[in-house]
């Protein structure tokens, strides 16, 4: 029985290896997956996985932990032989604009090729002529239109094409009124990823897989793209697009006010609404939602309770600020 001694030798081996990997990097190692390594590092002593497998069983198995009051020593030794959990998303670092833009315009929920063409130029001009140093695109910059659940019939590669030539101009656009831009992804820009794909697939020649950052980079781009789901924060002010928490409803900026518990500046819900309170120890906090930049019926959702609007957000460098929260109406811009 020398060859079988041997066997569970190297399998303990193994098994001791990637315990103390699992321990090192905090994760852990199936006991298929050590199989699977050791049938391929050593196919003179495995047959296959399976026998590897039978020998990594008995050799984690043989000692047990029958004794229950002993049972949580080797807590890291264990876990290590488990494989890690699924993350599917990777935990992502906020966008911390930095202290030099105080003087902020935020626009949100232009929807490409649905955008008012008035509304944002109206935007736009209030925020040149009030001198802000940068722009943040709060999401839903882009539509995709094609994709909505709406209308899966008529994908087309010029539609694509022609909300990619929008996405520039408007980039180039706002980085020459402003300096800065930062674009935040709503649930929209998201959309891109599947539906890039399957247009690619059908029509390799003229779309080419890339990133939502390459599919809107111009010459002298220097637009910082902020991932889905990452929120931003502007001194005090936390940034978020809205749909990352369920739910909206009447009262949208307060319920938002109610899930993150921080303030909250989100767009869309395309409706402008404002709700700052002074809490007990006096300071003031809130949640403010801004109006949309696009069209106010669209084919997919024509009646509704949508506005036009935008922000502008002012902030000192202890990080307090001030949102300007405007609507616009028959293109006229009112405070709310
Ligand atoms: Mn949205």
């Amino acid at each position: 029985m020398a060859a079988k001694n041997g066997k569970i030798d190297v399998a303990r081996e193994y098994i001791e290896k990637y315990i103390q990997l699992g321990i090192k990097h905090n994760r852990g190692y199936s006991k298929k997956y050590i199989a699977t390594v050791l049938s391929e590092d050593r196919p003179d002593l495995f047959k296959n996985i399976e026998d590897a497998r039978t020998f990594v069983r008995a050799a984690t198995n043989t000692k047990g932990f029958r004794d229950r009051s002993k049972a949580g020593e080797d807590l890291a030794r264990r876990f290590a032989l488990i494989e890690s959990p699924y993350s599917e998303l990777k935990d992502s670092e906020p966008l911390i604009i930095p202290q030099q833009y105080k003087n902020t315009l935020v626009l949100s929920d232009q929807h490409s090729r649905f955008y008012d063409r008035r509304a944002n130029m109206v935007a736009i001009d209030y925020g040149v002529k009030n001198g802000c140093d940068s722009v943040i695109i709060n999401g839903d910059f882009m539509d995709f239109y094609r994709e909505s659940k709406f209308d899966k019939s008529a994908m087309t590669v010029e539609a694509f094409l022609s909300e990619q030539d929008w996405g520039v101009e408007m980039l180039r656009l706002l980085q020459d009124c402003f300096g800065k831009v930062f674009l935040k992804l709503g649930n929209h820009d998201a959309r891109r990823e599947a539906y890039q794909q399957r247009l690619a697939l059908k029509y390799g020649e003229y779309v080419n897989l890339s990133s939502y950052e390459e599919y809107l980079d111009f010459e002298g781009s220097t637009v910082v793209f902020v991932p889905d789901y990452t929120y931003i924060k502007y001194g005090k002010l936390y940034i978020i697009h809205g749909h990352e928490y369920s739910g909206g409803g009447i009262h949208v900026a307060y319920n938002r006010l109610n899930k993150t518990m921080v303030n909250t500046l989100s767009g869309h819900s395309h409706i402008t609404q404002g709700f700052p309170k002074t809490n007990l120890a006096g300071e003031v906090f809130g949640s403010w939602t801004t109006g949309c930049l696009c069209d106010l019926h669209p084919r997919y959702n024509p009646l509704n309770n949508w506005n036009l609007g935008f922000a502008r957000v002012e902030r000192d460098s202890t990080g307090d600020f001030e949102v300007l929260n405007k609507r616009i109406y028959n293109g006229k811009i009112m405070s709310t």
